[in-house]
């Protein structure tokens, strides 16, 4: 089982589970289970799942088939379980490549398997501008006609981005958006003239450098353009984050920027959602409901204003566009190899040096795309890697060995193999 749960008795006899005959109640009075915890039973005279939410029971799921065998047998078994963190997540950056709604949806449906609840898409940002705004037509349809190394372009029209996030809610993946700003925005000053200070678009750009652009806080389309793009976001999206970027705004100036996080922080608050920001946006004066995600620098995600969560993404363990090994023909090298036992080494609580444990929200490993420009790709990065992440996610630490894990995650691996996933085989499994 993978996550490995917090309580679990497995028994030597085994039964065969007819799935659609497992008996599963929503029992409300069962706080002790949480927002996504199950208790599950599998004996001789049939299974049961017991949980305090539908999120419980579709967890309870994924154990007892991962309980399975090929002949639809499982051993007897007693789970009781909870995830340690709230937020456990993948980010699949859609704008540097895009990836098409079908590959999307495969994705959600691979990392629920796992319990993974939160899927972030990075929705625009130098190279691509991946959805649909209505009033603004040129940002998708010229902002998303490209993509790095001038790669297939695309975007999702509001009905795509529709199937996406209800893929994602019957998965129990909460789909948070990113509109990366005010940085990382060069293919919006690229499709709309009046956000550019002297009214001309750049040239699309396919490279993969960054920290080159910025939308201009005081010029007249910028303050309608951000309210069109968040109010738009919000309308179409059940979960209740929105994801408004921030990170490496090297051509906004720090008052500037400092002025944009705070009209973010508006315009996301006057839709009822939450805001989620890169560590960067912690220079600014935060509502206490918003996240900020700790990627690189321990300083400035120590430097968020009190009460405000964090996701964690340490690039050294998380950022799984790097690559696996010295021998990994994939993969970048800036934040190092990072092998399988790297992607599970490491407590999140041991990151933020004076970060206060109750302030972790949860855990996210993102794969950037600017050297990912097929999906077969994104499965090589993302497999099994992601299985370690979850771990890091859901299992208490006492639990965690690397030895037990490590059987368990070449079990899994197989399994993905078997399925035809493209998983990364590690020298270390
Ligand atoms: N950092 C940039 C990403 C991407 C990444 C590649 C963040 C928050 C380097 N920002 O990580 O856009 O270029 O590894």
């Amino acid at each position: 089982m993978l996550p490995l749960p917090r309580h679990a008795v497995l028994g030597n006899e085994r039964s065969v589970v007819d799935l659609d005959s497992v008996e599963t109640s929503l029992h409300p009075s069962r706080t002790d289970l949480g927002a996504e915890g199950y208790e599950l039973l599998i004996e001789a005279g049939g299974t049961a799942i017991v949980a305090a939410t539908e999120h419980g029971l579709w967890n309870g799921h994924c154990t007892l088939r991962q309980l399975m065998a090929v002949d639809g047998s499982a051993p007897h078994a007693h789970v009781i379980d909870t995830p340690r963190f709230a937020w456990r997540g993948a980010m699949l950056d859609v704008a540097r490549h895009f990836f098409t709604v079908d590959e999307v949806k495969r994705f959600i449906s691979l990392i629920s398997r796992y319990k993974l609840n939160r899927l972030h898409l990075h929705l625009t940002d130098d190279q691509g501008w991946r959805l649909d705004i209505p009033g603004w037509p040129a940002l998708a349809r010229h902002g998303g006609s490209t993509a790095t190394n001038g790669d297939p372009g695309g975007y999702y029209t509001l009905d795509d981005w529709r199937e996406i996030v209800h893929h994602g809610e019957r998965h129990f993946v909460t789909v948070v958006p990113e509109i990366d700003m005010p940085g990382h925005t060069n293919a919006a000053l690229a499709s709309v003239s009046e956000l550019n200070v002297d009214g001309v678009c750049p040239p699309l750009y396919t490279g993969k450098q960054v920290g080159f652009s910025s939308l201009r806080m005081h010029l007249p389309a910028t303050e309608r353009f951000v309210h069109d793009v968040v109010r738009t976001l919000a309308e179409n999206t059940p979960g209740p984050w929105l994801h408004i970027g921030g990170d490496e705004a090297h051509s906004t100036d720090h008052a500037e920027y400092v002025e944009f996080i705070e009209l973010l922080q508006r315009e996301v608050a006057a839709t009822g959602k939450r805001m989620v920001a890169w560590e960067e946006a912690g220079a600014a004066p935060l509502h206490r409901d918003t996240v900020v995600q700790h990627w690189l620098s321990t300083d400035k995600v120590a430097a968020a204003p009190a009460g405000v969560g964090v996701v964690l993404s340490p690039a050294s363990h998380t950022y799984l566009d790097m690559r696996h090994d010295e021998d990994d023909p994939l993969g970048r090298r800036w934040a190092g190899d990072i092998d399988v036992d790297a992607a599970y080494g490491w407590d999140p609580v041991d990151v933020v040096p004076g970060l206060a444990a109750d302030r972790i929200v949860g855990v996210e490993a993102p794969l950037w795309t600017e050297k990912v420009p097929t999906f077969d790709a994104v499965e090589h990065l993302c497999f099994p890697r992601l299985l370690c992440l979850a771990e890091v996610g859901w299992t208490p630490q006492p639990m965690r060995q690397w030895d037990d894990f490590r059987v368990r995650l070449q079990h899994e691996t197989n399994r993905l193999a078997m399925e035809g996933v493209n998983v990364h085989r590690s020298k270390l499994l």
